[in-house]
């Protein structure tokens, strides 16, 4: 099988691709693109929309996160990425789709946030990134490119507030997903890919590390991808952190 993966550096979906190429023993080549110039490259290569993680399989297109798993056990039913049993398909696909819809776009936002008033962090990001130019380079011209992507991902004050304020109940239902067995079995799934790649680029920021690597999520996210890129300083106004803080099952 010849297969590409087109995505970007700390793209927790396109983390989420190769976990599962990997977990199916497909070698693959990854490009990696610039965010914002990404959107017209995946399109120019003939890929329906404009977002990564973007493959081609053998000259064959397969775009999103989701798609991809659903394709790899097509292609390749062993091992399986879903349950055989009905009811725990479901209950994966669930698991799946909270992850892919609720769980990935607040924590984009917050690191785009933080990566717009910080951008000393983005050489943790481009660690083994296969950008095509010296990263050095990358980092120096990379303002507008941080800048453009905080606007489209809408990571403005008012939202990056909600986004932590909510988080707790976020990472509340990976605890939860864990504890009723749907992920972080003996054998993971593609729910476990969806999701540990996202809980781990939340704890690339220092202001949540801690809260989050002490809890069943944090744990799990470690164990599916103990390595991941991106590190960030504390960034966050003291205030916007308090809920979480407060929710943590230690404070006082
Ligand atoms: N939820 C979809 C979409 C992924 C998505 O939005 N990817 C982001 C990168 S993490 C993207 O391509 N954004 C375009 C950009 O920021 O320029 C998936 O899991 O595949």
């Amino acid at each position: 099988m010849n297969v590409r993966v087109f995505t970007f550096p700390g793209s927790h979906p396109g983390v989420a691709a190769q976990l599962m190429l990997d977990y199916k023993g497909i070698p693959f080549k990854r490009t990696d693109l610039f965010p914002v110039a990404s959107k017209a490259v995946v399109r120019a290569l003939g890929f329906p929309r404009n977002t990564v993680p973007a493959i081609k399989i053998d000259g064959e297109r397969v775009q999103g996160s989701r798609q991809i798993a659903r394709e790899l056990d097509r292609l390749r039913p062993e091992p399986p990425l879903f349950p055989d049993d009905p009811e725990k398909r479901v209950a994966v696909e669930e698991a799946e789709r909270f992850g892919d819809e609720e769980l990935q776009h607040p924590v984009r936002r917050l690191i785009w946030w933080a990566l717009k008033r910080n951008k000393a962090p983005l050489r943790s990001f481009s660690e083994g990134a296969k950008l095509g130019i010296p990263i050095g380079l990358a980092i120096k011209t990379a303002a507008p490119i941080v800048a453009l992507s905080a606007r489209f991902n809408g990571s403005t004050d008012a939202n990056v507030q909600g986004d932590l304020a909510a988080l707790d109940g976020l990472l509340q239902r990976v605890d939860d997903l864990i504890a009723e067995g749907t992920i972080d079995g003996d054998q993971l799934n593609a729910a476990d890919f969806q999701i540990a790649p996202t809980v781990r680029l939340a704890m690339s920021l220092q202001d949540l590390r801690p809260m989050i690597e002490s809890r069943p999520a944090g744990k799990h996210a470690e164990r599916v991808q103990p390595k991941m890129p991106g590190d960030i300083p504390p960034i966050f106004p003291p205030a916007w952190l308090e809920p979480l803080k407060s929710a943590a099952p230690n404070a006082a």
